[in-house]
């Protein structure tokens, strides 16, 4: 299983702040110690644009001694927040009002939301002081343009999503979506997590975001050249094929759980390829899944601590995988370009690269010859056939990417294209993104989309001002012309430059593209096109809609409210263990859930068991540390980034501290909801405030106090172990995605 938490994708880029942006509101993200380069592009815009730096988070990070503005909000409460802004910005008239006529569907409700926050009730809940929350509105109104930068503090929550949705809401109704220096630039995490991302390394959908959906799957049978009704017989009974599988944050479930009808539990075998097992929420679950499993095999460089905290003795299987240094291919950078990387050493030892494990995983499986088939074919003269005998990895795997990918706009994304990138990156201008000489017309990387391999990519989303040709486009056309007899297009007034439609248009589809475009197709051309844009890989719509500079994804308004979902426009939540239980009552968590990729998820019925905060009253949140990454198994195996921090700590406030007696260097119990307990050293920092402490995930190892690390095969125990923090980090998943609510928790302190 690959790991794609956060969403979402920058809109903008790096280059584009350090050019434009005059401020930077930073919430939920650490990125001086998560993601010191980019952090770089902040410090810079602050020295060249006099940009003014917002750091929102629970702690005092690294990031917020860099800022000009830190608010201090409890932890969950960031939707209050935002609306706090909202309400001014509506009670002031601060809000663009053109833009919002002319771009956004559905801003009335958020309006009526807006009402309730006055800086009073925002206070009340977020624990920002009123005057704080008064003097950010303003500086946000008033300084144009401003970006909005966010990563783990805003989606690891049960709100997770609607987290993610506020904060586009905010940038549309100040106008600065689709402007230079604006937009949201979302901080994605690992190497290449947008590049498994757009790739759905995910239960939900095949990749590209197509769903999976009877259509998708037949679109897909097509582009990989094999039968749909072949494809159907991978799964236990057809109606698997449509049902989204076990997630990351709840396999474990599925190995517990008594049989449903609407699952196929319970697991018996586990794959696990690229992420370490104990970074994932309830490890003490993890562990009983993992003990409880009949096969357990990891690929992996290093050796996964899922072989160590299980008591499993037999059928654990490691093989050996090389790193990214002894493989060559393309990985997708934070703001949605494209990176060729060349192979450094051919796999060391008796190691595999990970393409070559699942190519042998497809031999012993019997389906090597259709897992590889269409990286040998082509499209030609507008149809798809298999055009040699042999393949090329990594350049034909792109390439079949490119030929399939429409949604995301990954036409463009031929090797030969994305090599040329590489060998010339010296040709790019890093603010604009611009190529020079033989590099003149396409941005660096090919930022997606890039509709076709004559189309320079996208630095800037939803910028109508730039030709779509050049890289411009409106917001697309997703969710269907109109809702509840309102028009979801573009107003007339977006004409999106160039472009030979004035207004906004749908997205473009088979039988409505002589009518939008104003042109008569050939029968040619009709025999060869597919339905819609999405799925033609004839490349007939793209041609067409390049001729007229139109984007083939139509020009649509943008939706501050999907009526599909349990909160159609964002609401405050009360955190499922929350400190506040007198807010419990205003502002519950949702009705319990079944069948969300195929488990059960407790959301009220946990939240109202009791009040959890008399048991419970510290926060709880987690944080990154430079010198340690992910599960931290990479780094703990050496012994330089080991020595900067060789145990497991908690940073705690001394006046917490002494409450329990507890002198710096302590060793302490945390105890958490579930009943569970970690034993870590006491490190007095007042990044804290007294009510809350804050904890590294990258350690293992240890749990619960027993030491495991006799389990590591002889000669691979790493220089640190230690508890993990996912021992205790609470139970509570958001509503869509189920990403673990690993920053809004409550734990107790006990001297040990
Ligand atoms: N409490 C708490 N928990 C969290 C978070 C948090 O903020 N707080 N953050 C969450 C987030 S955002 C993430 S992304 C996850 C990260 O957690 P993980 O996804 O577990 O991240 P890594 O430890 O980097 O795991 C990668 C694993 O892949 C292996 N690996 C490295 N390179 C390769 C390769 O080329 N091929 C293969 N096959 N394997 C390779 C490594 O040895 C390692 O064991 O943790 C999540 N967990
Ligand atoms: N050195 C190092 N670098 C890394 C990683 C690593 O493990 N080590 N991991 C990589 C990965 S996979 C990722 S996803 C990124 C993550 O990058 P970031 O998200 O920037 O990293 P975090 O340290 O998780 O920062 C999240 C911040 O959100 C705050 N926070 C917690 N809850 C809330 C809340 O409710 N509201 C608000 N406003 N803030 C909150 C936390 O206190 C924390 O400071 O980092 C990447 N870079
Ligand atoms: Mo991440």
């Amino acid at each position: 299983m690959a790991n794609t938490w956060g969403y979402g994708a920058m809109t903008n880029h790096f280059g584009d702040v350090v050019g434009h942006s005059k401020a930077i509101f930073m919430i939920g993200a650490n990125s001086a110690v998560a993601n010191p380069i980019g952090f770089k592009h902040f410090l810079q815009a602050k020295d060249r644009n006099n940009a003014k730096l917002i750091v929102i988070d629970p702690v005092y990070t690294k990031s917020a001694a860099k800022a000009d503005h830190y608010l201090r909000i409890r932890t969950g409460t960031d939707i209050a927040f935002i609306y706090g802004l909202l309400h001014l910005i509506f009670k002031n008239g601060w809000e663009d009002k053109n833009f919002i006529k002319e771009r956004v569907y559905g801003i009335e409700e958020v309006i009526e939301e807006a009402k309730k926050w006055t800086p009073e009730e925002t206070s009340n809940v977020t624990g920002i002081p009123a005057e704080k929350i008064i003097q950010i509105a303003r500086l946000m109104a008033k300084t144009k343009p401003a970006t909005v930068v966010w990563a783990l503090g805003i989606t690891q929550h049960s709100t997770g999503t609607s987290n993610t949705r506020i904060l586009p809401i905010l940038q549309l109704v100040l106008g600065n979506m689709g402007q230079q220096g604006g937009g949201c630039n979302i901080i994605r995490g690992h190497d290449n997590v947008q590049g498994s991302t757009d790739m759905c390394c995910l239960a939900d959908s095949l990749p590209g975001y197509y769903g999976l959906g009877e259509g998708s799957w037949k679109y897909y049978a097509k582009g990989w050249g094999v039968d749909y009704e072949w494809l159907q017989k991978r799964f236990a009974a057809p109606k698997w094929m449509n049902k989204k599988g076990f997630s990351l944050a709840k396999w474990w479930q599925g190995v517990l759980q008594e049989e449903k009808t609407y699952s196929s539990s319970p697991i018996r075998a586990l794959w696990v390829q690229g992420t370490g097992i104990t970074s994932m929420a309830q490890t003490s679950k993890v562990k009983e899944a993992l003990d409880k499993l009949d096969l357990l095999v990891i690929a992996e460089p290093f050796v996964n601590e899922a072989a160590v905290i299980t008591e499993k003795t037999d059928d654990i299987y490691i093989l050996p995988v090389g790193t990214q240094f002894e493989t060559e291919g393309v990985v997708t950078a934070t703001n949605r370009t494209a990176q060729w990387r060349d192979k450094v050493v051919d796999p060391l030892y008796e190691s595999k690269t990970d393409h070559d494990v699942m190519f042998e995983f497809a031999k012993k499986f019997g389906f090597y010859e259709e897992y590889t088939r269409a990286m040998k074919m082509d499209v030609v003269d507008g149809r798809l056939k298999t055009v040699k005998e042999d393949f090329y990895f990594a350049d034909d795997a792109i390439n079949e990417i490119a030929r399939i990918v429409k949604t995301i706009g990954l036409g463009g994304w031929t090797a030969k294209r994305l090599r040329a990138h590489q060998k010339q990156w010296h040709l790019f201008d890093p603010i604009t993104l611009k190529g020079r000489g033989p590099m003149k017309g396409e941005y660096y990387g090919l930022p997606w989309p890039s509709w076709d391999t004559k189309h320079p990519g996208s630095p800037i989303l939803y910028d109508v001002n730039t030709p779509v040709n050049e890289g411009g486009m409106g917001f697309r056309n997703r969710f269907g012309l109109e809702h509840e007899g309102n028009s979801l297009l573009a107003d007339d007034a977006v004409t999106v430059k160039g472009s030979k439609i004035k207004g906004g248009y749908p997205e473009i589809t088979k039988d409505n593209i002589e009518a939008v475009l104003g042109i008569t197709l050939t029968e040619d051309e009709k025999s060869k096109i597919g339905s819609n844009w999405k799925t033609d890989f004839s490349g007939i719509i793209q041609e067409k809609c390049r001729a007229a500079g139109v984007a083939v994804y139509g020009n649509a308004k943008a939706r501050a409210k999907v009526w599909t979902f349990p909160d159609p426009i964002p609401k405050h939540r009360e955190p499922i263990h929350s400190p506040r239980q007198d807010l419990v009552e205003k502002y519950p968590t949702y009705e319990d859930q079944t069948d969300n990729f195929r488990v059960d998820v407790k959301f009220k019925s946990e939240q109202s068991e009791k009040d959890w905060s008399k048991e419970f009253p510290t926060m709880l949140v987690t944080m990154r540390v430079v010198n340690l990454s992910g599960a931290g198994m990479l780094e703990r195996t050496s012994k330089y980034l080991s020595h900067i921090t060789p145990e497991m700590f908690a940073h705690i406030n001394p006046e917490l501290a002494a409450e329990y007696d507890l002198r710096d260097g302590d060793e302490m119990w945390l105890h958490a909801p579930q009943g569970t307990k970690i034993k870590v050293k006491a490190i007095y920092s007042h990044s804290v405030t007294p009510d809350r402490i804050s904890l590294p995930y990258n350690f293992a190892g240890v749990m619960q106090g027993v030491d495991m690390t006799m389990n590591y095969p002889e000669g691979t125990k790493p220089y640190a172990t230690g508890e993990s923090s996912n021992t205790i980090t609470n139970y509570g998943f958001d509503i869509i995605t189920q990403i673990p609510e690993f920053n809004a928790g409550l734990c107790r302190v006990e001297k040990a």
